[in-house]
């Protein structure tokens, strides 16, 4: 038995920090060499999963961290290598290189070496045996690509537990000693060239879910291809950040994620399958690049594993040669793994800028947005939708009313039912904004409104510094929630092509009947800094108008938690310990009551309210350039 000391499972107790022994070459300590002897000989190894634990890595931009929950979902124990801190030979700033040609990107051989650090810190730990691990899953950042060379998979398949993965990978396995990181925005001519081959912007997110993107891995791909010719020419296979970390731990070069895959720019999201015209952006032998790509990537809802973990970590650190592998998937994926979400729900994060994930059963892509395949679920994909403003253009208005940056009148004014804007409207941009695709600007507006018709006179200034506040709030959440209405609607493409639906509303490349934005989602989720502003987050709640409730999350780990749940489930559906789909079996388990707080209810009268203002909202949008 082992004592558990967690718990609060949102919470990253008990980190293990490395000691300052990072330039050291990680080594299994003699308790784990005799630990792992011991353990690998017992008789009473079995795959009860009511004795075992499971992996969660996350390799994100600045951290490797693993999770270990068992099979009630609790969390174990967690175990992080921060790059800049723990491995500081590699000088990263913030985990990557931020180079002269304003390029971004992050050396391949520190991955290599945070994982044996890792490992070696979970030999370490006293609080559970490696040997009981029976799934390993996890996230990665997505977009980001490695290239291996000839010799790399011949190398990976002959690891030799004596040596560590940095000498025995590092020197050898790469074609290109560093992957471009999502940050990078160096492949402007690699994007136009992806959206004229198919066109334009709409014509490529029909095909792939999304338009072309810097970060997206087929624009990054094709600029290495085009202006390291010898590299790629070198180059055997490319991986994503998340099939090179599981291809490290199988030992072999596993394939793509189908999920993650949907990063790229290069899958055909509907046929479920590369799309040869886009990959002859990059090369055009398409079966060249195919094979590089190691053929069709795994289906995202299959939950079969990649391989049992290479025999490496066994003899090193003690892991159990059972252990199964499963494919990771990208960071946003895997966050909505974390919790038991159903078609519907939505994830609303409030940081420094607003993302939105949805998960949808609705293919209604949109330059503007993200479509993903929904990693565990069949038939659902996962909408994400990226704000470029969030907290700062709040945080704009509230210095206006507090010198010393309170919260305080900022959320008196949110929440003073005294202060009317009814026939107001404003945008609040001091960063250009991706939805709607604008330059940076603020406008102001009061408006009339008849049936079918909206009359909007610009002002200067409101009344007084509160009604920017509520307007500010309220067309944040506005703009959320017209954005989400297609993935809602069960009917939206065909709404849009009838025009006897009443008067239409036009927002970014959506023209749809009024009526398309009257859906509302089932239950909505808020993390991030601002979901612990109650003031706020109720008036999203009220906007967006979930049916089921709203609810907040603490979630510091929920990329890596998303990654235990997969391997946790993947392990009892295949092995046949559950029937149960994903989201049911995360449902039966999720404990509510620690990991969710209920915030509110979305009052029909007060989403009603809002319903006036989308007119308003469009009207003052289609103003801006
Ligand atoms: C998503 C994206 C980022 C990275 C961060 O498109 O680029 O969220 O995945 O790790």
């Amino acid at each position: 038995m082992y004592l558990y000391t967690f718990s609060y499972k949102w919470q990253s107790i008990n980190i293990l920090y490395l000691s300052d022994s990072s330039t050291q070459t990680p080594q299994p300590t003699n308790r784990s060499l005799d630990k792992m002897t011991k353990e690998n000989n017992d008789d009473n190894k079995d795959n009860d999963p009511s004795s075992g634990y499971f992996l969660g890595f996350d390799l994100s931009t600045q951290q490797l961290k693993c999770l270990v929950v068992d099979q009630q979902l609790q969390l174990v124990h967690s175990e992080v290598v921060d790059f800049d801190r723990d491995l500081p030979e590699y000088h990263t700033h913030k985990g990557v290189y931020f180079n002269d040609d304003g390029s971004i990107e992050a050396p391949v051989a520190m991955w290599c070496d945070a994982l044996d650090h890792l490992f070696a810190g979970l030999a370490n730990q006293n609080v559970f045996s490696l040997n009981r691990v029976l799934g390993i899953s996890g996230s990665c950042q997505q977009h980001g690509s490695v290239y291996w060379s000839k010799d790399g998979e011949e190398a990976l398949r002959n690891l030799d537990a004596q040596q560590t993965l940095l000498t025995q990978l590092a020197p050898k396995a790469f074609s290109r000693s560093v992957a471009p990181n999502w940050q990078d925005h160096s492949t402007g001519n690699e994007c136009k060239l992806f959206e004229s081959s198919c066109g334009g912007p709409q014509g490529l997110a029909a095909i792939t879910g999304s338009r072309a993107h810097y970060r997206f891995t087929g624009p990054q791909i094709c600029k290495v291809a085009h202006r390291e010719p010898e590299v790629y020419a070198n180059t055997a296979n490319i991986t994503l950040v998340s099939n090179f970390l599981a291809s490290l731990l199988c030992g072999y070069i596993a394939p793509l994620e189908e999920a993650d895959a949907c990063g790229m720019n290069l899958y055909d999201i509907v046929n479920r399958d590369y799309d040869a015209g886009l990959l002859q952006n990059i090369d055009p032998d398409v079966e060249s690049i195919k094979r590089k790509l190691k053929g069709s990537p795994t289906p995202a809802d299959s939950a079969g594993p990649l391989s049992c973990v290479s025999s490496y970590y066994v003899r090193r650190y003690g892991l159990n040669p059972q252990c199964q592998v499963f494919p990771f998937t990208g960071d946003n994926l895997a966050t909505i793994c974390s919790l038991p979400l159903k078609k519907n729900d939505v994830l609303v994060s409030l940081g420094t800028s607003t993302t939105i994930l949805i998960v949808t059963d609705q293919y209604h892509p949109s330059p503007n947005y993200h479509l993903f395949i929904h990693p565990t679920i069949p038939g659902l994909y996962m909408g994400m939708i990226c704000y470029c403003n969030g907290s700062l253009a709040r945080e704009n208005v509230r210095d206006l009313l507090s010198a010393d940056h309170s919260w305080d009148p900022f959320n008196k004014a949110l929440l003073d039912s005294s202060v009317d804007n009814h026939d107001e409207i404003g945008v609040y941009f001091p960063l250009s904004e991706i939805v709607p695709s604008v330059r940076s600007c603020t406008k102001r507006a009061k408006f009339t409104k008849s049936e079918n018709d909206i009359n909007l006179e610009p002002v200067e200034q409101f009344s007084d510094i509160k009604h920017d506040v509520k307007n500010i709030v309220e067309s944040q959440a506005l703009s959320c929630r017209v954005r989400i209405s297609p993935l809602l609607s069960d009917n939206c493409a065909a709404a849009s092509n009838n025009s006897s639906t009443g008067y239409t509303v036009k927002f970014d490349y959506d023209t749809f009947p009024i009526s398309e934005y009257h859906k509302r989602p089932r239950r909505a989720f808020f993390v991030g800094g601002a979901s612990r502003n109650d003031a706020i987050v109720r008036t999203f709640a009220q906007v967006i108008g979930a049916t089921e409730g709203n609810y907040k999350l603490e979630t510091p780990n929920s990329c890596a938690l998303g990654g235990c749940y997969k391997a946790l489930w993947s392990y009892m559906y295949s092995s046949g310990f559950t029937k149960l789909s994903f989201d049911l079996f995360l449902n039966e388990h999720f404990d509510w009551q620690h990991d969710a707080e209920f915030i509110c209810d979305s009052e029909t009268e007060s989403w009603e309210y809002y319903n006036t203002k989308i007119q308003a909202l469009s009207a003052l949008e289609a103003t801006l350039e």
